[in-house]
């Protein structure tokens, strides 16, 4: 049987050689601001994102997704973007194939590769697994969480998906990263719909990304002027961050087509919503929320060229 150690060491090369960017290994544990993240749901920040709520148990505590869970694993792929203008109004994270698709195999093998070096249980969380991601991943000691919410890591920037991958293993476990955001405010002060209550704390209602990808049906005027160009996402509180200036691009990203004008938006049909977005990221959004977020751009752009 290998030392906590040698998995450890093991898992790390593992993770790199499957073309991860950084990997970082904790002890299992109730996430360290599970009491926050109680507090944000009870105050109605997570706006209709009701899953949230539902699985909010879970979330608390990973052995209810693993029992015996003893290590998580957590790794970092880049997906930041050199500039690209044909991509202007779609958040960076969504200019490639839709990252669940090409990430999860590689979380697999990661999975499957610590099960069988340590005769484990384990399991894989991409996003959408009831787990606290950002904050397992701060608590691994892969980044740590800035005050706009986002893990940062110094070399990498925030432009990254996290992954985890819960084991009932024991394994040599890093330690934090100290917060490294100082006396910066760059994200608050640049939010353009002042979404931030605090630091570290966002109020998902007034977000951009949330209203545009999450939210269905009208979104509220106060917000139309400052969602200015976004289609999709929105990413003004990482082009700010200082972390994220020199940020490498991601090594590979998976093609993708840029979508059609805004003026194409507006009129799609669901076939050809359906057709030329299968496999996107902005399929989310669904045909009704991008034509929505469309009309809002064309009216932005009219207020501002007359
Ligand atoms: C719901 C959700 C959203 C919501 C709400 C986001 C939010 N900040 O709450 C919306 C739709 C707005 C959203 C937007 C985005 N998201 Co999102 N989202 C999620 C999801 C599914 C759950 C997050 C969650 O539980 N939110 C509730 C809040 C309270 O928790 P949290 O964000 O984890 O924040 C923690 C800290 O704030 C901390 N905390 C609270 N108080 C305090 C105080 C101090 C002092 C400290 C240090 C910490 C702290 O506790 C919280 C709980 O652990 C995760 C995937 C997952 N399963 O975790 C992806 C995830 C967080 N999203 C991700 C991404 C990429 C984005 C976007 C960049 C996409 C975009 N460009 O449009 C934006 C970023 C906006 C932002 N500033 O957060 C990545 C984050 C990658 C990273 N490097 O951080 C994740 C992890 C998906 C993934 N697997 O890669 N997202
Ligand atoms: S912009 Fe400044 S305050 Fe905000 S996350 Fe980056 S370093 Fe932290």
């Amino acid at each position: 049987m290998l030392t906590a150690m040698a998995l450890a060491q093991s898992v790390k090369s593992r993770a790199l050689e499957l073309g991860f960017d950084r990997v970082a290994i904790g002890s299992a544990g109730p996430p360290p601001h599970a009491a926050d993240f109680e507090r944000w749901l009870d105050s109605g920040r997570a706006g209709t994102m009701d899953y949230l709520a539902e699985t909010r148990e879970a979330r608390l505590d990973p052995a209810r997704l693993l029992p015996g869970c003893r290590s998580v694993i957590a790794v970092a792929l880049n997906y930041a973007r050199a500039d690209e203008p044909e991509w202007r109004g779609v958040a960076r994270y969504a200019r490639s194939a839709d990252y669940h698709d090409t990430m999860r195999p590689r979380l697999h093998a990661l999975r499957d590769h610590v099960s069988a070096a340590a005769g484990a249980q384990s399991r894989a969380s991409l996003d959408t697994s009831a787990v606290l991601e950002r904050d397992l991943a701060a608590a691994a000691g892969l980044g740590w969480i800035g005050k706009n919410t986002n893990l940062i890591t110094p070399g990498l920037g925030s432009y990254y998906f996290i992954g985890i991958v819960l084991t009932t293993a024991v394994l040599a476990a890093d330690d934090p990263m100290p917060d490294r955001c100082g006396t910066c405010t760059a994200c608050l002060d640049a939010c353009p719909t002042a979404a931030f209550d605090a630091p570290y704390a966002l109020d998902a209602r007034r977000c951009i990304a949330y209203l545009t990808i999450e939210h269905r049906g009208p979104i509220a005027e106060e917000f139309h002027a400052p969602i200015g160009e976004w289609l999709f996402g929105c990413d003004v509180c990482q082009e700010v961050c200082p972390w994220n200036r020199h940020a490498p691009v991601a090594r590979e990203t998976a093609p993708a087509t840029p979508p059609p004008p805004p003026e194409a938006l507006v009129a799609m049909t669901d076939d050809e919503f359906r057709e030329r977005f299968r496999g996107s990221p902005l399929k989310r959004a669904r045909r009704e929320g991008l034509a929505r977020n469309a009309a809002i751009v064309l009216a932005n752009r009219r207020r501002i060229t007359p």
